[in-house]
Parts: structure tokens; C-alpha cells; sequence
């Protein structure tokens, strides 16, 4: 081992002042994402442990107060002191801002950064209370913190083992975090099992103890993005039985590629990562992973005769036609760009990626001929298909142009003209329809009812889509030409798209449905902000002359807790967006005065998606255990992430 970490290797920064005056500048937001970042901060640095080669467990914790506490049994923080703060390392790391970043050095690969990678000490300047345990040189090492500052000295004792390894535990501030400090599990879960996907080898434990019995968790795949891809094909049939995966490491930046098409599906699915990032805006990783995929099946093709001399290639989106895969690349020093700081900047690693991956997968499918062919045959249908989908599109143009897109007859649209104040609400249903229609303001708001389950995108392709009635009546509505077309904002005629459904698991099917439908065809409506969900009240709980609406099961009880013991109050729940009056739908959810409305974001979307392709698969059985174990979280709060 080489590394030798001297405490004086920390430089002085600044200490912790700006983070609390200014915390958006540190963890973005001081809500739910800005809280959940602070357990991320921590187990980012245990993950840069275990990626430099000393930890394999990692240990998260919900405690019954709320507090968090990440345990890994990595070197531990050194504790020594440092010559010109005269406060050990651990101090420093945990007072001074980026201190934890000087300890670059030699000791392995320091992958943090991005959106996270900020340093403890900003989870430490907004915590009400920080404790740090460090197991090493035989001693047990603790400190306490309060807001930042030390509440005494380092403490050392003896320990009778030899163990290594750091827990961090804290209480987030709710003088930081106003909006309140309760961690979400699912949020919590899903991370940590993506980094478990992500840092092949490294046990992750999760336990919620808010619970009487607590809830535990444990996430660890020695296949890696492998076995994630493998996850993510769970309902569908395979092309190929085994997963391809290439790896490898060119000028100091790793990059893992894991692929797998499936007969059953249409679109291609490819998630990319940098530092462990999800990259949801793309990137220079996914970039070179596309073109040397079209590449080499190009290439594949006419060598074996596939495509004759004077045919035209096959396009990347035909190659990737049922395609799910995942690549991860470790970078250095990553740029990350973008709005939302999910886009991976570092030019050189398209390149990079190009022509590992190239090299490696035509090794591959030189030894694995089916597979390379059944590969492209696939492709070639979808080629077909969306030749297909082109003349059909044609079609609907035309008809288009010379009917001029007379707008659909269900939809009741609003007096306005203005996009920028109009608003168009989804609804599904005609009794839904009905009350929405009747409480709405026609001055602004137009409501357009979809029946049913508007269709199965999953199982079917472009032309399909577009004849769909449901789908033309939306895409009239709106405004909106074709996907793949240039999208024209000045052509859409309700800057606010409101998605209206029930509170229960039809309604969030069809909500998923839509954003599905808008993240695959109509991204730009979504990424420009233009995608709303209604949030109509679940219960009336009425006493004496008052009365309220309640929006979750949780503010209910909140509210009858409020009430003295022998009150008499009665409750109405509200089973569908039809069993409200009119003027309660406006006064709960429609009007702007008192509404409360959530704008969708490309992370729920691309969520949607997710949850789309198991509730859209093509077999019945897991889908129905995961609307019966899932049905009742995916509520609204989960697209609050
Ligand atoms: C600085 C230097 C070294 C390790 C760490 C920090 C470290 C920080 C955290 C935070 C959570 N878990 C952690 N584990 C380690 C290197 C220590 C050495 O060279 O022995």
C-alpha cells in the first residue's frame, strides 16, 4: 500500500458560514432533493473508499429520530493533527469546506463530484447535530458537532478490535430545511440500490427503523450494471440470453457497458452514468456508445450480407430498437453541463468510448455470430417498421394540412387565444370530464377528457401510435406536430398542460401513461416545464361549520389529531375527481388562487417511463405484484422527489 495520509496534506479553506447563509449554493435546493443529497454527500465519500480499493460495506440507516447514519468499514478518516490548524484531520474535514477533497493524493480514485461531491463538512454546517465514530490504530475516535461547530475535543479510546472504518451520523437542520427533515424511503432506497448496481461488489444495507419493526434491505451484485440491466429487463423476453458487457480503462477513465435487446420492446432504453451520476440529460458517454453502435452493426450487416451494396444504412435508432443497457463511466475530472447538471461535457470521452467499446464488441461478435445476427434482424424490421411509420405519418400530414386540424370535438376548449395564459386539463373519463368542465373558468382553462387507458405504447409502434384516436386528439389539442419533427413552442396553445386523474391506481396508470407518452414523443413539453399533475384533495373532513380538505392520508390525521379528544367530525372520501362537485374542483384544484399544482420534471418522468414498461409489459404476473406492492406509493408525493 502507498498511500500515506498525513494530515498535512489538508489545506485551509473557508470554514462553514457561507454554507448555511447561502445552502441552495451548496445542495441546490433546501427541500426534499437538497435533503436527500445530504445522506448522498456521505455515502459518496464511503463509495470513494470502496472505489479506492478498502471498503466493501456500506451501512445506511434511517434512525426512529429521524437522524441518518452511514456506516463503512473503509480506513476511516485519519485523525492525526494537522500542523498549521492544530486540529486533527477529522475536525478539519468536518469544519472546513472541500477539506475532504484535499485528500486526493495517491489514495485511489476520488470519483465524487457533479452535483454532489461538495464535501461532509456542508452535511455537517447544516445539521443540527453531526457525530463522527472513526475506527482506527486500534482506537475508537469520536466528536460531536452542533450546527457545524465542535462541541468539544476529538475523544480516543482503546478499541479491542482492529477494525477500520468511519459513521457519520446527523440531524438535518430544520432551521436549513423548513419545508421539514423526514427522509423518504423509496427515494432513499432506489439511490442506494443504484449505486449497489453501479459499484459492483460493494454491499449496501438500508434499514428504516421509524417503523415498529424496521424494515432492512440489502442491495449487492457482484455482476455489476450486469445484473442492473438484467433488472431492468425482468418482464421481457430476451433477444440474446446473456448480457453484453465490455469493460475497460483508457487515458484514466473507466467505462462499463452492459446491453441487452428484447424481442418485446421497442424503444431503446440506455441509461448513462458518469461518477455515478445519472446523466439524464445525455452526454459525450452516450454519445460515443450511440455512433459506435451504428457503426459497428453497419458494419456487421454488410459484411454479412444483410444489407446489399445499394441499400441505405440502417439508422441508430432502428440499431437501438429494443435495446436496454447501461454505461457507466468513471472520469476523473468530469464536467458536468446543463440546467439540471446532468449532461457529461468532457469531449475526449466520446472518443474514448467509441473505440474501446468498438474494439471489444467486435471481438465479441465475432465468437457470438447468432447473436450479432439476431440483432440485426431486429434492426431491420424496425428499419421496415419505421419506413412504414413514415408513409403512414405522410398520411396524417396531408390529411392534416388540407383539413386544417379541426380540433377534437370532446375537447371544451377555453375562450383565450393566449398560450401563455391558457390551460389545458387532461382528464380521464367523461364524468371526471363532466364536473371539471362545470367548475372550470372557460376563460383560460380548457378541458379535454381521454377514455380509458388512452393506449399501450409499449406494444406498438409509431404509426400505430399516431392513428391511435385518444393520441390525435391530444396531439390536435395541443397544438403539436409529429416526433421526430422540429418542435415548434409557438405552435402549442396551453403553456400549462395539466394532468387531472384519481387519487387511486387507475389514475396514476393512466398519469404514468402520459408521461410516458410525453417523454417519448413530446420530450421538449416536459424538459421546457410545460407538464403539470393536478393535486385534488383526497378527504373532506367537515366539524360543525368548519371544514377541510385534506390531500394525503397523513395530513388527515394531522387534522383530526388537532381536533379535542371527544370532537364529532366526519369524514368524506373522495373515490374519483367525479364524486366532487363542480365548485369543489375548482376550489380544491382547478382554481390558481388556491391550487396546488406539481410541474413535472424530467427525473419523474423518465420514472414514468421506468414504471410504464413493467406496468405496460406484456405479462400479467409481475405486473400485478407490482401495482399491489407499489400501487400505494406511487401517489403524488413520489413525483416530489
Ligand atoms: C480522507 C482521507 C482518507 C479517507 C477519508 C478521508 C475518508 C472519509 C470518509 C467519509 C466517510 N467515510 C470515509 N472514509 C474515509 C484516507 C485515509 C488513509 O489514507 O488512511
Amino acid at each position: 500500500m502507498t498511500s500515506n495520509y498525513g494530515a498535512e496534506q489538508i489545506q485551509v479553506l473557508e470554514g462553514l458560514d457561507p454554507v448555511r447563509k447561502r445552502p441552495g449554493m451548496y445542495i441546490g435546493t433546501t427541500g426534499p432533493r437538497g435533503l436527500h443529497h445530504l445522506v448522498y454527500e456521505v455515502v459518496d465519500n464511503a463509495i470513494d473508499e470502496a472505489l479506492a480499493g478498502y471498503c466493501d460495506h456500506i451501512e445506511v440507516e434511517i434512525n426512529a429520530d429521524g437522524s441518518v447514519t452511514v456506516t463503512d468499514n473503509g480506513r476511516g478518516i485519519p485523525t492525526d493533527i494537522h500542523p498549521t490548524t492544530g486540529k486533527s484531520a477529522l475536525e478539519t474535514v468536518l469544519t472546513v469546506l472541500h477539506a475532504g477533497g484535499k485528500f486526493g493524493g495517491d489514495s485511489g480514485y476520488k470519483v465524487s463530484g457533479g452535483l454532489h461531491g461538495v464535501g461532509v463538512s456542508v452535511v455537517n454546517a447544516l445539521s443540527e447535530w453531526v457525530e463522527v465514530t472513526v475506527w482506527r490504530d486500534k482506537k475508537v475516535h469520536t466528536q460531536r458537532f452542533e450546527r457545524g461547530v465542535p462541541i468539544g475535543e476529538l475523544q480516543s479510546k482503546p478499541d479491542h478490535e482492529t477494525r477500520t472504518g468511519t459513521r457519520v451520523s446527523f440531524l438535518p437542520d430544520t432551521q436549513i430545511f423548513t419545508g421539514g427533515i423526514e427522509f423518504d424511503y423509496s427515494t432513499l432506497s432506489g439511490r442506494l440500490r443504484e449505486l449497489a448496481y453501479l459499484n459492483a461488489g460493494v454491499k449496501m444495507t438500508f434499514t428504516d427503523h421509524r417503523p415498529d419493526e424496521p424494515h432492512e434491505e440489502v442491495y449487492f451484485y457482484e455482476g455489476g450494471i450486469r445484473q442492473y440491466v438484467e433488472y431492468m429487463c425482468r418482464e421481457k423476453e430476451a433477444l440474446h440470453k446473456d448480457i453484453i458487457y465490455v469493460s475497460g480503462e483508457r487515458n484514466g477513465i473507466q467505462i462499463e457497458v452492459a446491453l441487452q435487446w428484447c424481442i418485446d420492446a421497442y424503444s431503446d432504453n440506455l441509461l448513462g452514468f458518469a461518477n455515478n451520476i445519472r446523466t439524464i440529460d445525455g452526454g459525450t458517454h452516450l454519445e460515443g456508445l450511440k455512433a459506435v453502435l451504428t457503426r459497428t452493426f453497419n458494419n456487421l450487416a454488410r459484411k454479412r450480407n444483410k444489407i446489399k451494396e445499394n441499400e441505405p444504412n440502417l439508422s441508430g435508432e432502428n440499431i437501438r430498437e429494443g435495446l436496454t443497457g447501461v454505461i457507466s463511466v468513471k472520469v476523473p475530472e468530469p464536467e458536468f453541463e446543463g440546467q439540471t447538471k446532468t449532461k457529461l461535457g468532457n469531449t475526449e470521452v466520446r472518443g474514448l468510448v467509441d473505440s474501446m467499446v468498438g474494439e471489444k464488441l467486435n471481438e465479441f461478435l465475432e465468437f457470438n455470430l447468432p447473436i450479432g445476427d439476431s440483432i440485426l434482424e431486429k434492426a431491420i424490421q424496425a428499419f421496415k417498421a419505421a419506413e412504414a411509420a413514415r408513409r403512414a405519418r405522410d398520411l396524417v400530414r396531408r390529411k392534416s394540412v388540407l383539413e386544417s386540424s379541426p380540433l377534437p370535438g370532446k375537447l371544451a376548449d377555453c375562450s383565450s387565444r393566449d398560450p401563455r395564459e391558457s390551460e389545458i386539463y387532461l382528464v380521464e373519463g367523461d364524468s371526471a370530464g363532466g364536473s371539471a368542465k362545470q367548475g372550470r373558468d372557460r376563460k383560460f382553462q380548457a378541458i379535454l377528457p381521454l377514455r380509458g387507458k388512452i393506449l399501450n405504447i409499449e406494444k406498438t409502434d409509431d404509426a400505430k401510435i399516431y392513428k391511435n384516436n385518444e393520441v390525435q386528439s391530444l396531439i390536435t389539442a395541443l397544438g403539436l406536430g409529429i416526433k421526430g419533427e422540429e418542435f415548434d413552442p409557438s405552435q402549442l396553445r396551453y403553456h400549462r398542460i395539466v394532468i387531472m386523474t384519481d387519487a387511486d391506481v387507475d389514475g396514476s396508470h393512466i398519469r404514468t401513461l402520459l408521461l410516458t407518452f410525453f417523454y417519448r414523443y413530446q420530450r421538449e413539453l416536459v424538459d421546457q416545464g410545460y407538464i403539470y399533475i393536478a393535486c385534488p384533495p383526497l378527504y373532506k373532513l367537515e366539524r360543525g361549520k368548519n371544514h377541510y380538505y385534506c390531500y394525503s392520508e397523513r395530513e388527515l390525521q394531522q387534522k383530526i389529531a388537532e381536533f379535542p379528544a371527544n370532537a364529532n367530525y366526519t369524514i368524506q372520501r373522495f373515490k374519483g375527481l367525479g364524486e366532487m362537485m363542480p365548485e369543489q374542483l375548482w376550489d380544491t384544484t382547478m382554481n390558481p388562487e388556491t391550487r396546488t399544482m406539481k410541474r413535472v420534471e424530467i427525473e419523474d418522468a423518465a420514472k414514468a417511463e421506468e414504471l410504464f414498461t413493467i406496468l405496460m409489459g406484456d405479462r400479467v404476473a409481475p405486473r400485478r405484484e407490482f401495482i399491489e406492492t407499489h400501487g400505494a406509493r406511487m401517489n403524488l408525493t413520489d413525483l416530489d422527489i
